[in-house]
């Protein structure tokens, strides 16, 4: 595809913003530290994705790390901070991430994590919590937080028994393995692992069938999926969904126009339905 960086783009230090053909991709730019993220990354990360998610052109987002080498390989290490968090610039620790993590689930489009590479501890969550995930056959998954003194006993725990199943999950966090892109696709943590020099190609294809399909659809079954699991949260989002449909009837019309124009709502032509 012909990528074309969107505006926004030039603001960002540490991740990159491109758009072609009604798809979004952002890509964490840190190779040098296999696309670990600090909070800069991270609230770019943020900016972009509110950007895709607000943009009439952008119909699917794809998430990715530049490289080959990794997605993603999680916190940055080296400026987490004694006192909470990841440490910005300014030495404010973070853990912004976790706002990420909710907002790709909340995001209305479909997001796609396309990964070739590392996706370890944080990384590996934040392939996770993408609705797909494009895997080359390089690709390699795992968390470490017990070994490095963290963990995700949030979406990355909870979702990830979802996903495939709670004595996987326990495995995964409790001996912090490494899994191959095989053993990530037999658990069903990936969608389908393809060859590296393969994966943009055949991300494209999928984000290209969901451009072809009924936003409106994708957008409520997506809030469908998320919304046990995301509690009241969740259930708002969906209803939130609904409103916007009702909004969008000569019957939801009806009771605002009547408020308007300071009259009783005549709600006598719409059907109770069975
Ligand atoms: C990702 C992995 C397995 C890659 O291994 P390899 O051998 O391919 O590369 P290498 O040499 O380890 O890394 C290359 C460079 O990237 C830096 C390394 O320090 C190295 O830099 P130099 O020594 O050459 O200068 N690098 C890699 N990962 C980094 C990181 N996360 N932070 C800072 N620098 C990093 C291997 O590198 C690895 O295991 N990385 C660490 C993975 C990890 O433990 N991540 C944090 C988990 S905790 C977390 O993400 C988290 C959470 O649990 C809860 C909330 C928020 C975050």
């Amino acid at each position: 595809l012909d990528w074309q960086p969107r505006a926004a783009s030039k603001a960002y230090s540490d991740i990159r913003y491109d758009f072609a053909e009604g798809i979004a991709r952002i890509v964490i730019n840190r190779p040098e530290r296999r696309n670990a993220f600090r909070p800069e990354t991270v609230a770019q990360l943020i900016d972009a994705t509110h950007q895709a998610q607000f943009d009439p052109e952008v119909g699917v987002i794809v998430l990715c790390g530049a490289g080959h080498e990794a997605f993603c390989s999680g916190g940055d290490q080296t400026v987490r901070g004694d006192d909470g968090g990841y440490h910005d610039e300014a030495g404010m620790p973070h853990l912004n991430v976790l706002d990420l993590q909710m907002q790709i689930r909340r995001c209305p489009k479909p997001v796609v994590a396309m990964v070739a590479g590392y996706a370890i501890g944080g990384g590996h969550v934040l392939h996770l919590v993408c609705d797909l995930t494009i895997a080359a056959d390089n690709a390699r998954f795992g968390q470490t937080g017990p070994r490095v003194g963290s963990f995700d006993a949030g979406l990355g725990a909870g979702l990830m028994a979802r996903t495939i199943g709670m004595k996987r999950a326990k495995e995964i966090w409790l001996l912090c393995r490494q899994y191959d892109a095989a053993a990530a696709l037999a658990m069903g943590l990936v969608n389908i692992v393809v060859p590296l020099p393969e994966v943009e190609e055949e991300t494209v294809r999928w984000c290209r069938d969901m451009l072809r399909l009924s936003p409106m659809a994708l957008r409520m079954i997506k809030a469908g999926f998320n919304a046990d699991t995301d509690g009241l949260a969740g259930i708002q989002e969906l209803a939130g969904n609904a409103t916007g449909l009702f909004y969008m009837t000569e019957e939801g019309q009806e009771g605002r126009n009547a408020w308007l124009e300071k009259r009783p709502p005549d709600f006598s032509k719409y059907r109770r339905r069975p």
